[in-house]
């Protein structure tokens, strides 16, 4: 990809040129390239979704059966908090970060991310964080057991692990931050000309919003930590009612760091999904604009709702109704998306390949988490259901069938552009079919656990709860066993998969990416793409309209 404009554009040192060809490891501890660090970012992402998925694997192997068959109660309760963090902070919000890293300049027609060295340390902070959080189970007291939330008096009380785990939190907190900046910086200033803010690929406006989300909320998390921690080891009294301090402060914090969370795990995934299903349905995105302003409505009223997690604690009943309606509320643009995807397949020239069939699973299943979500943002029902097994079906609903879901889809989509290789589309498929059965046969009955009264975070249980609780943990091995194929078709595909990919593998695929060969050379858009390849993906999207003029 050489053009006569490099010289000028480019600025580089011949030493710079020889950084570029570094191999071995090397090329990985110094990469400053977006699509280097994508995929290290990736397999950390994959990596620590393996961690966690056998965390959660030791819960339900527990969980069988009645009674204590393998762990005493406080090794229990740190697997399930450890599964939690590991899942949320190091396999889901990593694994978008890398999509974004990778994709962001492609699509938008960057040369690379704004800042290329602040981005190797983005992620070389994590496999420390990471390392924290592991180490923790081996010191004196275990690891944080005190659930993902960190709620005290419990955390306060914890042993070491528990420091280990606020020190791994503030790396983390560092890393999301330092992405963050480095996506906003990149989509607000390295557009290619002709690409509007309302014209970018909508995955573009899921990641600013993603990331402005990031920026706001990230701190306030590391303010409750810190707060913890200084509670824990110099004296302050913040959450410790015994010296005047309140542990539903702590709640009040970390909620409103952790609504928005929730939306930092499900806006990247919107934003997959409204790439991939106009890629498969030959259509362009339906209601293109209304998305862009659905995607900031919920941000904003994701910062107003922290309340609807603490109904049980004690609240005016005005509190509770302004939390109620609030979330009530969110299910209006929420509706919005779910409406626009439907109506983007609506009379398409649809096919199911993998990457679809993931985003189709993803709409009904997470429209299922939604569903549930809104039934518990009922004040009177949440306090009959807070801290059930109906939460935890919720909340894996929205996550598992939600975020996870939607990364595999994009994983199946781009990875002819990352590897230069098709997968085996018939073991993408069993891949899908397989998971969204067991996902379902893990999942749906712990609705009717939590109806029925059985608390989470326990390691045993009343005998009735049995027949659920053995069927959810059959269909979590199977899930699980069902991701070593999810590896292996990765895998197969970077040896060469069923052969080279085109440039375009998907006949409806209209945005930036496809335009470069796969697989994407180490350096694209060196000079931005050309304004009329531009437009040419923007009228397929439907979004410029020939005659405007460019702004
Ligand atoms: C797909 C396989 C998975 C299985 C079988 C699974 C299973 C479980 C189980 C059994 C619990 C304990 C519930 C309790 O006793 O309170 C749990 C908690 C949790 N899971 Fe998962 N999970 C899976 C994936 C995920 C993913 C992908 C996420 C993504 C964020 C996630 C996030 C959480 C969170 C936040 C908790 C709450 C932890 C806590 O109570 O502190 N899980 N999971
Ligand atoms: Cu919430």
């Amino acid at each position: 990809m050489h053009s006569p404009s490099i010289a000028s554009t480019h600025l580089h040192t011949p030493g710079e040129h020889h950084a570029e060809h570094q191999t071995g490891w090397a090329r990985w501890l110094y990469a400053t390239n977006h699509k280097d660090i994508g995929t290290l970012y990736l397999w950390f992402a994959f990596a620590m979704f393996i961690t966690g998925g056998v965390m959660a694997l030791c819960i339900r192997a527990e969980l069988f059966q009645p009674g204590l068959q393998f762990w005493q109660p406080e090794f229990f309760n740190q697997l399930t908090t450890l599964h939690g963090i590991i899942m949320v902070f190091g396999a889901i919000m990593p694994a978008f970060t890398g999509l974004a890293n990778w994709m962001l300049p492609l699509m938008l027609g960057a040369p690379d991310m704004a800042f290329a060295r602040m981005n190797n340390w983005s992620f070389w902070l994590l496999p420390p964080a990471a390392a924290l959080l592991l180490i923790s189970l081996f010191v004196p007291g275990g690891a944080p057991a005190g659930g993902w939330t960190l709620y005290p008096p419990l955390s306060a009380q914890a042993g070491m692990g528990m420091d280990l785990a606020i020190f791994s939190i503030h790396l983390l907190g560092l890393s999301s931050i330092m992405g963050s900046i480095n996506i906003i910086t990149t989509i607000l200033n390295m557009r290619a000309p002709g690409m509007t803010l309302l014209r970018m690929p909508l995955f573009a406006w899921t990641s600013l919003v993603t990331a402005y989300l990031l920026i706001a909320v990230a701190p306030v998390l590391a303010g409750a930590v810190t707060m913890l921690l200084t509670d824990r080891h110099f004296g302050t009294h913040f959450f410790n009612a015994a010296g005047g301090g309140d542990p539903v402060l702590f709640q009040h914090i970390f909620w409103f760091f952790g609504h928005p969370e929730v939306y930092i795990m499900a806006l990247p995934a919107f934003g997959i999904v409204s790439q991939i299903i106009p890629t498969f349905a030959r259509k362009p995105l339906f209601g293109y604009v209304s998305m862009v302003y659905a995607t900031c409505s919920i941000a904003i009223l994701s910062f107003m709702v922290w309340g609807h997690h603490m109904f049980a604690v004690g609240m005016p009943a005005t509190a509770q109704l302004f939390f109620m309606f609030l979330t009530m509320l969110i299910a209006v643009p929420t509706g919005v998306k779910v409406f626009n995807w439907i109506a983007t397949m609506w009379q398409g020239s649809m096919t199911f390949e993998t990457p679809m069939l993931f985003a189709i699973g993803f709409v009904c299943l997470f429209t299922v988490g939604g569903f549930s979500g809104l039934v518990l943002s009922i004040a009177p029902i949440d306090t009959q259901m807070q801290d059930t097994y109906y939460v935890v079906a919720h909340f894996h609903y929205v996550l598992v069938a939600g975020a996870l879901f939607s990364l595999f889809a994009a994983v199946y989509y781009w990875l002819p552009k990352w590897t230069g290789y098709m997968y085996h589309e018939g073991r993408g498929k069993l891949h899908f079919w397989w998971s969204m059965i067991w996902f379902n046969v893990t999942f749906f009955p712990m609705h009717f656990l939590g109806l029925a009264g059985m608390p989470r975070r326990i390691p045993d249980y009343a005998l009735q709860f049995t027949q659920f609780n053995s069927l959810a943990t059959v269909g979590a091995f199977c899930f699980g066993l069902g991701q070593l194929l999810f590896l292996f078709n990765v895998l197969h595909t970077i040896r060469g998969g069923v052969g080279p990919a085109p440039a375009q593998p998907w006949e409806g695929g209209n945005t930036l990416e496809w335009e470069v060969p796969s697989p994407a050379p180490h350096h694209t858009w060196e000079s931005p793409p050309d304004i009329a390849m531009v437009r040419r993906g923007l009228i397929a999207q439907a979004v410029y309209h020939e005659g405007e003029d460019e702004a």
